[in-house]
């Protein structure tokens, strides 16, 4: 029986690849962090068949421990503050977590001598504003990330490249385009919609929806579907790097008319920038109102991925398109709230 450890097991992908790794027969262990309130909602209805482990990223001796005691066969790391725009606010934690967690995962490993393969969730943010759209982004393609978020994961995908080859270990780094589901957290802006128009289907809400850039667009793609990918990239006899993306992309305006058209709603816009607003067609109602606080100090534009080699190498394709990942949040917040 393969033994895996799963670093952020309760976040939106540690849980989705907790039950891949459980249907496929591993013995899996994960990490959850000491918290005043419960945060194990997304692995409640797995939690007999995990084996969990209090840990912080910034505890290089916790990470230690954790690893000699389990001595996995595959280490997948998801833990991260992974919120770019409070990056801002919390630049050092955010590289104490995101950039020397990974380090303390790959001492450790190298240190107690165990054969493992590692897997890093790098990111889509640190291509930064290279392309306008016109040209999808790939594994070669140059990357300058523009926020410390960004500029922490980059710099963990550096250190774990620098451990393939300088120690030949077994360590992959997939460059993952943003990824949505039920699952995902609250303060992410396609569940911050799909929860605001589920409040306004159910006649739970009375104040308008509030947003940041409107005309940022991104590759939005299935969460469960690019875990699957994560769990091949694994099963290869070589490690290597990989883009996971959908090769579309959608803007934010776009996301908001496609939830609402889901509970029957049209939206009309008008006025530009912080004055644009949005109506309910119907009524005139205005529901939606742009707010600059939500505005990044450096905004990417557009983010496009090409994932033509993880469907070369992984045989993986994506196969939920934009419009049923929207459908899917809305639907699911909706039966939350009921
Ligand atoms: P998520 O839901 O925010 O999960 C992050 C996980 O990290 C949670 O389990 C969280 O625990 C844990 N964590 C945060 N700070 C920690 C710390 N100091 N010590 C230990 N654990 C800590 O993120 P996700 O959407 O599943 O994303 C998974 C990974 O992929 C992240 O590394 C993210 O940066 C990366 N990524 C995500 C996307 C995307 O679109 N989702 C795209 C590219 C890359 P708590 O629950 O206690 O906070
Ligand atoms: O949903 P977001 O916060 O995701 P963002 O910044 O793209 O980051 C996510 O994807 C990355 C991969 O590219 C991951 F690495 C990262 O961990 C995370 O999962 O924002 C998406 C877009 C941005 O352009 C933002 O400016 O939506 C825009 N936006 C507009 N209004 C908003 C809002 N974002 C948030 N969070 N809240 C808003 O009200």
């Amino acid at each position: 029986m393969k033994r895996a450890l799963i670093f952020g097991i309760n976040g939106q992908d540690g849980s989705y690849l907790a039950e891949i790794l459980i249907e496929k027969g591993y013995e899996v262990n994960g990490t959850i962090r000491r918290s005043s309130v419960i945060t194990t909602e997304r692995i409640e209805h797995i939690f007999k068949k995990i084996k969990l482990h209090y840990c912080d990223m910034t505890d290089t001796m916790n990470i230690y421990n954790i690893i000699d005691r389990v001595k996995p066969d595959e280490i997948y790391n998801f833990s991260a503050q992974s919120h770019v725009k409070i990056s801002a606010e919390l630049e050092d934690y955010t590289f104490r977590v995101n950039t020397l967690g990974v380090l303390n995962i790959l001492q450790s490993v190298r240190n107690i001598g165990i054969k493992c393969k590692i897997y890093q969730a790098s990111t889509s943010e640190i291509m930064g504003n290279t392309t306008d759209g016109t040209f999808k982004m790939n594994e070669n393609s140059k990357q300058t990330p523009v926020s410390i978020y960004g500029i922490s994961k980059h710099a963990a995908q550096e250190i774990c490249n620098m451990y393939r080859d300088a120690y030949g270990m077994f360590v992959v780094n997939s460059i993952l385009y943003n990824h949505e589901s039920r699952r995902r957290g609250h303060n992410f802006v396609t569940q911050k919609i799909a929860m605001y128009v589920a409040r306004y289907k159910l006649g739970l809400e009375e104040t308008e929806l509030e947003l940041g850039n409107l005309n940022a667009r991104r590759d939005w793609g299935d969460a469960r579907e690019y875990m699957e990918a994560v769990y091949l990239m694994l099963q290869k006899e070589e490690p290597d790097n990989y883009v996971i993306a959908t090769g579309e992309t959608h803007s934010v305006r776009e996301y908001v008319e496609e939830a609402f058209k889901e509970i029957g709603i049209e939206i009309e816009w008008s006025g530009e920038g912080t004055s644009e607003i949005g109506r309910e067609r119907r009524s005139g109602r205005v529901i939606v109102r742009v707010n600059e606080k939500y505005y990044r100090d450096i905004e990417i534009d557009c983010l496009i991925g090409d994932s033509r080699k993880a469907r070369e190498k992984l045989g993986w394709e994506n196969k939920k398109k934009f419009r049923e990942i929207v459908k899917d949040m809305v639907r699911g917040a909706i039966e939350r709230y009921e």
